[in-house]
């Protein structure tokens, strides 16, 4: 079969892939060696593409609430409920909820039809969570929301700072960039984050200052340069307005101490800076999602401005995207805040995208932005709403309060391609989307680089694309102008907007595709808009043609109390993706992190009298979740931090996103997801168990549970008080073998059929369970043994290879220190000859780094 160009279902890095179809639903995934974003490499995520395209899990009809419906009643209801609530509430009862998954071409239509046609701006997206704060820096700074670099410039600069970015796992492709340009020139870096993540690990410098306190980070550092006479006097006069008292505003606290960080670490900091003009500060959710959000990438903007390093070759302040399309969302205009195509809403403006839209109607301003949005549904001003590609159910903060908003609003539409998710419960009609493999259209990276996503699967069951059932229900709402043939029909007339009436106003515009033809489309190759450098030979998009110093003062979170003395911070793991509808299909990537952790100092965890390896209840004024403890001084004391991806379909318990309040950044809106006052405290179960299953189990009745995939089958992982032997209702029916110790409160069964173990459960009231992984492998052979099973272990034992660092090869960390040991392995290399580990997609490497005798000063 033919093999099809298309770009990775995950990150902004936005990697270009090869898929060639090996069966109706399996492929085999390589990176495409010709595309700029990648040159052929890919993560773990990306690598293991394949395993998450099979047809488990799909919303395959349309739904109107339990029945089965057509498209056509599906739509026609979708239209006439929504027509029905403008024409009694007005357009701005009405909202759509939108994402950075979607393909520009879907998001151009919903913008199209809220903003133009229904005349309402309540379209919003979860860039609010992710993005925003930097869309509203940019747009302080430069006028119009243009990321001033490249990836090339990594390759060029001297010096990376990295802030509040997990560039290893969240972005590992830009990731060994970085450390190809280290090995090649010596770049320095230095990573400024409260956790010493395998990012900070590898690098030259870790700053692990107090949450929030990077403004007074930045401002520091530029007066530090003015001090010491390294501003740019001629960008200064040039290029870059200054406002009055500007220089007033960088009064000079004791930096160290605000950020909690050893002077001397502050000095070598401030120093690397200074002697390293070609620098990249890159920057994302440590920045972005936080109550001063907006200041914070403001004041590296400023920095930048300042010194004259941005628009040179290796310079510039970088801020890089989460989801494979924030770009193309930003660019059609679809949060609240932008009305489309890079534009505002002055009333030429609007006047001007209606007459391009040539739409009855248009938005008189901005809408709501994302939790104002759900808070308005709480309070019943918006009657209809129809979320497509996010689970805002999971992802929201105070998920708990943005579950209470939906279950009030009257009608709620659900785009998705998985047949249940936390979000689509509250859904009165659920459409079938195409999702990665079968959809088509563009998407836009970090670097301003428009790429296409290809089908090369056919669509399972009645799944459509996003964009099509959008312009379906506008035309069954009565609006012309959305009888679009295809996605390149609607990229064209997206490309048009882009330069109607623009006259070098706005940077972004890609008109020269607007007479683009299908074939060509069909064979668009990357293409960056804005060049590899929007400023360096360019005026800035403001009316002087400069770009503007705002002043930023550090103002911390005043909401520590004694009841929440602890912060908590939330985030991402290596292998798995947001709320895991899709990379939690791989039994792969489900095998980094088994369970959701909650990370914590030793001497804060000896205080709250928590320990490793056991059960811990963390609180904040909004909820309150189970996680299994990890202690580790990665942590800085009293902050904890926990991974956003367990839903209700994965766990009880283990859900970070109801703990998060909505406090939120007064520019952007975004929430301030990273730093919330919290508690924790041990949570001391009365047993605790696990279960491996083939089949995927039901869900457990019990206070704490998670689920996750293993290659051949599930890993329940359990908790919870009362009778253990109540769990054996997890175990399939069928002839059982069982071992039930009622005073000592130990059950274990197990069950086979013709040698093949299809469950087995242990259950324990003291803490003594056997190993998983043996029990997991048993799963696959066929030569189980009912006895071995119940004893939870082989006749004659072998080695626990550990916890999987490596999910290519399936390499443990047992098996590395082993490794290691025995054959005095000092380089990621050696490692990588002796056993494999971190030869494939080497996202494991830092990791593997991470346990030689020696660290390598560079390159991994
Ligand atoms: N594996 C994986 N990769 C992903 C994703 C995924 O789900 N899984 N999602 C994608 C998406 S949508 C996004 S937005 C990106 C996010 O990518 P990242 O921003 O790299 O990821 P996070 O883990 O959210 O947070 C980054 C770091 O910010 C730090 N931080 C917290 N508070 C502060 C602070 O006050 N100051 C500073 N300087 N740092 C702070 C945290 O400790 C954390 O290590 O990842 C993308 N890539
Ligand atoms: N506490 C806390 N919360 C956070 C964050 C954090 O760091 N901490 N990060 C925030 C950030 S940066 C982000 S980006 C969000 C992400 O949060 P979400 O967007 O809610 O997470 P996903 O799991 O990516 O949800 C995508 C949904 O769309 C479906 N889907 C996938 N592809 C398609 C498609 O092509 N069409 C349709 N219609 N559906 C599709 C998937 O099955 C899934 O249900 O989480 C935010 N929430
Ligand atoms: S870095 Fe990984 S997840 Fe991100 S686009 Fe590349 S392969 Fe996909
Ligand atoms: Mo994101």
């Amino acid at each position: 079969m033919t093999t099809v160009k298309t770009t990775c279902a995950y990150c902004g890095v936005g990697c270009g892939v090869l898929a060639t179809p090996t069966g109706a639903r399996s492929a085999t995934i390589a990176g495409d060696p010709e595309h700029p974003a990648n040159f052929g490499k890919l993560c773990s995520k990306g690598a293991h593409l394949g395993e998450t395209i099979g047809l488990e899990d799909r919303l395959f009809h349309p739904m109107i609430g339990t029945r089965q419906a057509s498209w056509d009643d599906a739509l026609d209801h979708v239209a006439q409920r929504f027509a029905a609530t403008i024409a009694e509430y007005g357009p701005d009862s009405v909202a759509f909820y939108a994402s950075g998954q979607m393909l520009t071409e879907d998001y151009y239509v919903a913008n199209k039809l809220m903003k133009g046609f229904i005349g309402t701006a309540n379209i919003d997206t979860n860039s609010r969570l992710c993005m925003a704060s930097a869309v509203a820096a940019h747009v302080r700074a430069f006028g119009e929301d243009v990321v001033p670099c490249s990836y090339d410039d990594l390759d060029a600069a001297d010096l990376i700072v990295l802030v509040g970015s997990n560039t290893a796992w969240c972005h590992p492709v830009i990731w060994q960039r970085i450390e190809v340009a280290r090995a090649a020139r010596g770049t320095k870096l230095v990573v400024i984050d409260p956790r010493r993540t395998e990012t900070a690990e590898r690098a030259d410098l870790h700053l692990a200052i107090a949450p929030d306190s990077d403004v007074a980070l930045f401002t520091g550092l530029l007066a530090h340069m003015r001090s010491s006479w390294r501003l740019d006097g001629t960008a200064l006069a040039e290029r870059v307005h200054v406002p009055d008292g500007f220089w007033k505003t960088l009064p000079n606290p004791d930096v160290a101490r605000t950020c909690d960080i050893a002077p001397a670490d502050l000095q070598a900091f401030y120093d690397l800076f200074a002697d390293h003009p070609r620098t990249i500060t890159l920057f994302s959710q440590g920045v972005n999602q936080s109550t001063s959000g907006t200041d914070k990438a403001n004041a590296i903007i400023n920095l930048h401005l300042a010194t004259g390093r941005i628009g040179k070759p290796g310079a510039g302040p970088f801020s890089i995207t989460g989801q494979p399309n924030a770009m193309g969302g930003r660019e059609v205009g679809g949060l609240a805040s932008t009305l489309a195509a890079h534009m505002g809403f002055s009333d030429a403006e609007r006047d001007r995208a209606q007459r391009f839209w040539q739409s009855p109607t248009i938005c008189s301003g901005p809408g709501f932005k994302a939790v104002d949005m759900f808070d308005a549904m709480a309070k019943g001003k918006i009657k209809a709403v129809w979320i497509m590609a996010t689970n805002p159910a999971v992802s929201m903060p105070d998920a708990r309060m943005a579950r209470v908003a939906l279950a009030n609003c009257p009608f709620v539409v659900v785009s998705d391609c998985i047949a249940e998710t936390d979000t689509l419960r509250f859904a009165q009609v659920k459409l079938p989307a195409l999702g990665w493999g079968e959809k088509d259209g563009t998407v836009t990276n970090s670097e301003r680089r428009v790429s296409r996503q290809r089908a090369f699967l056919a669509a399972p069951g009645e799944a459509r694309a996003d964009w099509w059932q959008v312009a379906e229900v506008a035309t069954r709402m009565g609006f012309a102008g959305f009888d679009f043939a295809n996605a390149a029909s609607v990229f064209r007339e997206f490309a048009a907007q882009t330069g109607f009436e623009n006259g070098g106003t706005r940077l972004l515009d890609i008109s020269g595709q607007a007479t683009i033809s299908d074939a060509a489309y069909a064979a668009m190759t990357p293409f960056q808009w804005g060049g590899t450098s929007p400023f360096a030979d360019r005026a800035f998009p403001t009316p002087d043609g400069k770009a503007r110093l705002v002043p930023v003062v550090h103002a911390p979170r005043d909401d520590a109390s004694r009841a929440y003395p602890l912060r908590l911070n939330t985030g991402r793991y290596r292998d798995q993706w947001h709320t895991m509808t899709r990379t939690g299909l791989s039994p792969k990537l489900s095998q980094h992190r088994r369970e959701p952790l909650v990370e914590v100092h030793p001497d804060t965890a000896r205080r709250l009298g928590i320990t490793d390896g056991a059960l811990a209840r963390v609180e904040t004024p909004n909820g309150a979740s189970i996680f299994r403890v990890a202690v580790t001084p990665d942590q800085r004391r009293r902050d904890l931090f926990v991974p956003i991806h367990w839903s209700d379909q994965t766990s009880a318990g283990g859900r970070a996103g109801l703990l998060p309040g909505p406090d939120r950044d007064p520019i952007s809106g975004q929430p301030g997801f990273k730093n919330s006052p919290a508690r924790a405290g041990s949570y001391k179960p009365d047993w605790t168990g696990f279960l491996v299953s083939r089949e995927r189990p039901g869900i457990p009745d019990c206070v704490y549970w998670t689920r996750i995939r293993t290659a051949h089958g599930w890993l329940v992982e359990l908790a919870g008080e009362g009778d253990p032997a109540a769990m054996i209702a997890l175990m399939p029916k069928g002839e059982r073998a069982e071992m039930i110790d009622a005073r000592r409160g130990v059950v274990r069964s197990a069950m086979l059929a013709e040698g093949q173990l299809q469950a087995a459960l242990f259950v324990s009231r003291s803490a003594g369970l056997p190993p998983r992984d043996w029990l997991i492998g048993q799963l696959g052979t066929d030569e189980a043994s009912s006895f071995e099973v119940l004893a939870g272990r082989p006749a004659t034992p072998a080695l626990d290879r550990g916890a999987i660092v490596c999910v290519c090869f399936d390499v443990g960390l047992n098996s590395l220190l082993a490794a290691i040991t025995e054959q005095r392995l000092v380089t990621v290399e050696a490692v990588g000859a002796a056993i494999n580990a971190g030869t494939n997609c080497g996202s494991c490497r830092p990791a593997i780094a991470k346990l030689l005798p020696v660290q390598e000063s560079v390159h991994v």
